[in-house]
């Protein structure tokens, strides 16, 4: 049996939710895990982050590992194409979008969501690097209407995701957001929060975030 451990505000829970769900495997949900650097949760996630997927009530750890397993051992409704260079196409896009855009603009996050404070050589080192990943995904990225192509994948999963919050998170720290000269991703965006799967993990973020801005006002 497998369970999805982590919370619904999380980018990285939705990306193995979303995929999930999009494949059609059976699924229990822990979504009351938060990233912790306690023991107990030491000891189910080797790094203390979300989310983990328990698979017989072990814990597997990084949400690319896991939707890797999940295409190895659920082969059904694929998320990558047959062809092994689409498939590297596939998770190049997935690696500059997380190492190279959500990773860098993750660096911004406590100033623009948690009211924290950055050096200004931080902010100067973030615009840099931002600007280098966001090219690079534009160079990528197909829309044809997917961002890797004809085909749903999980780029799509990563992309639906990572891409608003790095936008907002963008928006809030410089007054610009860092994807805005991408013109297709807004219309793209909206394209795949038609699909059900992506609707239901979209909703609830909005429910799980609304709850947690009600309870910090308390
Ligand atoms: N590379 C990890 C990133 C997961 C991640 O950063 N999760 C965040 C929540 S969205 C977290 O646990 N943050 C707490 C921390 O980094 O200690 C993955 O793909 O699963």
């Amino acid at each position: 049996m497998l369970r999805l451990c982590g919370f619904h505000v999380s980018n990285y829970h939705n990306k193995v939710r979303i995929a999930l769900l999009e494949k059609g495997v059976a699924f229990e949900e822990d979504a009351n895990c938060r990233p912790s650097q306690k023991d107990e949760w030491l000891a189910r996630s080797p790094l203390g982050k979300v989310p983990i997927l328990e698979v017989d009530g072990a814990g597997l750890a990084e949400s690319q590992v896991i939707c890797e397993y999940l295409e190895d051992a659920y082969p059904q409704r694929p998320l990558y194409p047959r062809e092994p260079l689409a498939r590297a196409r596939v998770r190049e896009l997935i690696a500059v979008m997380e190492l190279h855009v959500e990773l860098v603009a993750r660096r911004l996050y406590r100033e623009a969501f948690f009211g924290g404070k950055l050096s200004d050589e931080t902010r100067q080192e973030v615009e840099r690097d931002l600007a280098k990943g966001v090219r690079g995904f534009k160079a990528l990225a197909r829309f044809s209407p997917y961002v890797a192509g004809s085909d749903l994948t999980l780029a799509d999963c990563a992309a639906f995701v990572h891409l608003p919050l790095v936008s907002l998170a963008t928006k809030l720290a410089f007054g610009r957001d860092a994807l805005e000269e991408i013109a297709p991703l807004k219309p793209y965006l909206k394209m795949l929060g038609e699909r059900p799967a992506f609707a239901r993990v979209n909703e609830d973020r909005k429910a799980a975030q609304a709850a947690m801005a009600a309870a910090a006002r308390k």
